[in-house]
C-alpha cells in the first residue's frame, strides 16, 4: 500500500482522485487547500489530515518522513498555473508527482521539470484520460491499421457544459488557467496527436471565454474541431436525453461519439502510474506546445 498526499482537496476534480487512490487500495494521509469545504474527505478518507496553510502541511509531510514513513505520491489538483510549483515541491520532498491536465501552462515550464526529473530521480505523472477510453484505443487501432500516407477529414465537436461558476473560478481567468482551448481543449488535442500524428499547422477561427475552433493539420488528418462550455451549443436531441456534454468525432462523416466514460478513468489512469506506465513529460509536451500557440493566436501575436 502507498501513501499519497494530495494538494488542492476542495476543488472539483479532487474527488476523482480520493476514488482513483481508494479504489487502487493506496492511503492518503494528508491533504491540503486553501479551502475549507473539504466533507469530500469523509467518504474517502476520513483519517487524512487536513490543512489549510501549506507550510503547517509541508511540516507534517516532513515528520512523516523523519518518522520513516515516506509520502510515495503526491497528488496535485491545484489550478494550473500553480502546478509547476506544486510539482517541484513533491519532486524535491522525495515523492513521484501526479498532476492533472494541463501539466503546465507553458513549454519552457515543462525543460524546467525534466530538469528536476534528472536531479531528483522521481517521476512526473500527468492524466490524460482519454488515452485510456476504449472508444479512443479503438479509434487508434484503426488508424494504425489503415492507409499510411491517408489525410483523414475529421471533424470534431467537443461540448462540455458548465454554469456560470467556471468563469467566476480560477478556471475563469486566463493568467490561472489558460482559457477554455488550453484548460479543456487540451485534452482533444493530446487525443487527435496521439491518433493522427505531429502537428503541422493549427488555425484559430473564433475564440470566447465559452468556446473556440478552428482547424489542425496533423500527419494523418485535417481535423475542423469546435470546443464549447455552452450548454445552449450542445444539440436539442442530446440535451433532450438529460445530457450535458456531447464529445464526437467525425471520421470520413462516421461518427464516433465518447461523451461516456469520460469520467471513469482516473482510477484507470492510476493503475497505470502504480505500474510504472504513466503518462510523463515528453508525452504531455506536444498538447502543451499546441494550447500555448493557440493562446498567441487569440491575442494575435503569430
Ligand atoms: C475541466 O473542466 O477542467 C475538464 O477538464 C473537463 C473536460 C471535459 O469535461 O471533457
Amino acid at each position: 500500500m502507498k501513501n499519497f498526499a494530495l494538494i488542492g482537496a476542495a476543488g472539483f476534480i479532487a474527488p476523482r482522485h480520493l476514488k482513483a487512490i481508494k479504489e487502487t487500495g493506496n492511503n492518503l494521509v494528508a491533504a491540503i487547500d486553501k479551502h475549507d469545504n473539504v466533507g469530500i474527505l469523509d467518504s474517502y478518507f476520513p483519517n487524512a489530515d487536513f490543512f489549510i496553510e501549506f507550510e503547517r502541511f509541508d511540516r507534517h509531510l516532513d515528520k512523516i518522513k523523519r518518522k520513516g514513513a515516506n509520502v510515495d505520491y503526491i497528488s496535485i489538483c491545484s489550478p494550473n498555473y500553480l502546478h509547476d510549483s506544486h510539482i517541484r515541491y513533491a519532486l524535491r520532498y522525495g515523492a513521484d508527482a501526479i498532476c492533472e491536465k494541463p501539466l503546465v501552462l507553458n513549454p519552457w515550464n515543462i525543460d524546467a521539470l525534466q530538469e528536476l526529473e534528472s536531479e531528483t530521480g522521481k517521476k512526473i505523472n500527468t492524466i490524460l484520460q482519454l488515452r485510456l477510453h476504449p472508444s479512443i484505443i479503438a479509434l487508434r487501432e484503426k488508424i494504425k491499421n489503415g492507409p499510411k500516407d491517408k489525410i483523414y477529414d475529421v471533424d470534431l465537436q467537443y461540448m462540455t457544459s458548465r454554469g456560470n461558476w467556471y468563469h467566476i473560478s480560477w478556471k475563469g481567468d486566463l493568467s490561472k488557467s489558460g482559457g477554455i482551448a488550453t484548460n479543456i481543449g487540451i485534452h482533444f488535442f493530446d487525443m487527435l496527436m496521439w491518433i493522427f500524428g505531429k502537428v503541422q499547422d493549427v488555425t484559430l477561427s473564433s475564440i470566447s471565454s465559452e468556446h473556440a475552433s478552428g482547424i489542425l493539420h496533423l500527419e494523418h488528418a485535417k481535423v475542423t474541431w469546435f470546443l464549447s462550455i455552452n450548454y445552449d451549443h450542445i444539440p436539442q436531441e442530446v440535451r433532450d436525453k438529460g445530457k450535458r456534454t456531447y464529445r464526437t468525432l467525425k471520421l470520413e462523416g462516421e461518427e464516433i461519439e465518447f461523451s461516456e466514460g469520460f469520467t471513469d478513468l482516473h482510477t484507470k489512469s492510476y493503475e497505470e502510474i502504480l505500474k510504472g506506465n504513466g503518462f510523463g513529460l515528453v508525452d504531455a509536451k506536444p498538447s502543451i506546445d499546441i494550447v500555448y500557440k493557440i493562446r498567441k493566436l487569440a491575442k494575435g501575436n503569430v
